[in-house]
């Protein structure tokens, strides 16, 4: 959406009256489980900006949950998506294979880390990706241990709930939950007891102690973790965790899987957040980013492990979907045409800065962290105790809404606000943005 102005704009309140009007229908015909941030409805969205039906144009630092890193309307994306929805809509991969499917499993061949042989299966959501992560290692290792960790999230669906660490709102009332399921420690730097440079080699050994003595690491089929954590609160595990967690994988026949959906794809200023501590996972999932909006998820790693599953074991009917394949494909190009792990990078330059700046005026922020445009604050009620302020979080949120700026809240203890613009999102946006947090602090 080349024309679409990248200005704030503000005309009606917000939500204006057409987006009630169509909240009202909503609230009619679609079930309350599926909540809203916003309830502002969209009529276009291209570049740093969200314009909804009453006029109003808002700043977007959410891409849709981290999905539309290069813009909702890439022109890249619809020329290659438009084109594939007048050749063919679906044949099924299954029925009758389409090029575009092998030129994603290419792709992410030469993208995700390592130079061993890989191969890829392709799916439609993160959590697709998860469980057919799960039952390809399961295949391979011939196990049936799964672990994870302290506030991970993998997704919805009845194994990845039981993946995912948080109950409210995500497992609440849904169990029984999949079993072999085991939780252990992560290396939560600003809230480990002994402090963030502890918290690497301390989590790690009592994460390797519990999975040794509680499970048998000949039990463990599978290790999975999010190089970054994101909906648990963009948790960067502390240096030293991952590569000794990947370590104890590999000397102990464990598939070694980094759940990439939300931090893979240029979003952290790699192009998978894991290649900077160096880390080469057994398998990598993948999704949100990768398609530039359209529906797509993949499952990627080390060919003797991918193969393991019997011919016929991985599927489904619209995994892969042309369309969605020709998105990815346009979304990779734009991604390499504008180099944007290194317009992360920037990103993150011109966040911490200011959000640093912030911290030092505003007690109420406890920490400043993440990486490229994958970046948050968490919020307290005092430095000291770092009692989690989920009333501010809320409240800053709201406020950012009411200004124009779509922010989004994460985080087990519902205290973290989070940003996360497209990487194509301009200077001046990025920089109003980030006037409009300063002052919605200032007022609450
Ligand atoms: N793994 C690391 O971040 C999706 C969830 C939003 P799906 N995160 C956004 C919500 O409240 O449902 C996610 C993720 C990581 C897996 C998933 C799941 O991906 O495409 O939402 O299934």
């Amino acid at each position: 959406m080349t024309d679409l102005p990248q200005e704030r704009r503000i005309v009606t309140a917000i939500p204006g009256p057409k987006s009630q009007e169509l909240q009202a229908r909503r609230l009619a015909a679609v079930a309350q489980g599926v909540g809203s941030v916003l309830p502002v409805f969209t009529a276009r969205a291209g570049g740093g900006i969200v314009e909804d039906v009453d006029g109003n144009r808002l700043i977007d630092f959410g891409s849709g949950i981290a999905v539309t890193s290069v813009g909702a309307s890439a022109e890249a994306v619809v020329r290659r998506a438009s084109a594939q929805l007048a050749d063919f809509t679906h044949t099924c991969f299954m029925v009758t294979p389409y090029e575009g499917y092998v030129e994603v499993a290419e792709a992410l061949a030469e993208l995700t880390p390592g130079e061993h042989a890989k191969k890829s299966a392709l799916f439609n959501s993160g959590a697709e990706a998860v469980e057919n992560a799960v039952k390809i290692a399961r295949a391979y290792t011939k196990r049936q241990a799964v672990v994870v960790f302290d506030h991970g999230y993998h997704g919805r669906t009845n194994l990845t709930m039981a993946l995912t660490a948080k109950n409210m709102p995500y497992k609440h009332g849904f169990g029984p939950f999949a079993p072999e399921v085991y939780r252990v420690p992560v290396a939560y730097g600003y809230r480990w007891p002994t402090g963030p440079q502890n918290a690497g080699p301390e989590a790690a050994a009592q994460a390797i102690d519990q999975i040794s003595k509680q499970v048998g690491a000949d039990n463990v089929a599978a290790i999975i973790i999010e190089p970054v954590l994101g909906e648990g609160g963009f948790i960067e595990p502390a240096k030293g965790f991952l590569p000794a967690l990947s370590k104890f994988a590999a000397d102990n026949g464990i598939v070694f899987v980094a759940d990439e959906i939300q931090s893979g794809f240029c979003r952290t200023g790699q192009w998978f957040a894991c290649e900077d501590e160096g880390i080469v996972p057994d398998l990598i999932t993948t999704a949100k980013g990768i398609a530039g909006g359209l529906p797509l998820a993949a499952v990627t790693g080390r060919a003797e492990i991918m193969d393991a599953a019997h011919a016929g074991g991985l599927g489904g009917t619209y995994g892969g979907n042309p369309v969605a394949c020709a998105g990815a494909l346009g979304s990779i190009e734009t991604m390499k045409a504008l180099d944007l792990n290194a317009r992360a990078k920037a990103i993150e330059a011109t966040m911490k800065a200011r959000l640093l700046a912030m911290a030092d005026k505003f007690d109420v922020i406890g920490d400043v962290r993440g990486r490229g445009a994958m970046i948050a604050i968490e919020l307290v009620k005092d430095r000291a105790t770092k009692e989690p302020n989920p009333e501010a979080t809320g409240a800053l949120a709201r406020a950012c809404h009411q200004e124009g700026l779509l922010v989004l809240t994460c985080g087990t203890y519902g205290n973290v606000l989070r940003f996360l613009p497209p990487l194509v999102i301009g200077d001046d946006l990025l920089s109003e943005g980030l006037d409009i947090i300063e002052g919605a602090l200032a007022a609450i």
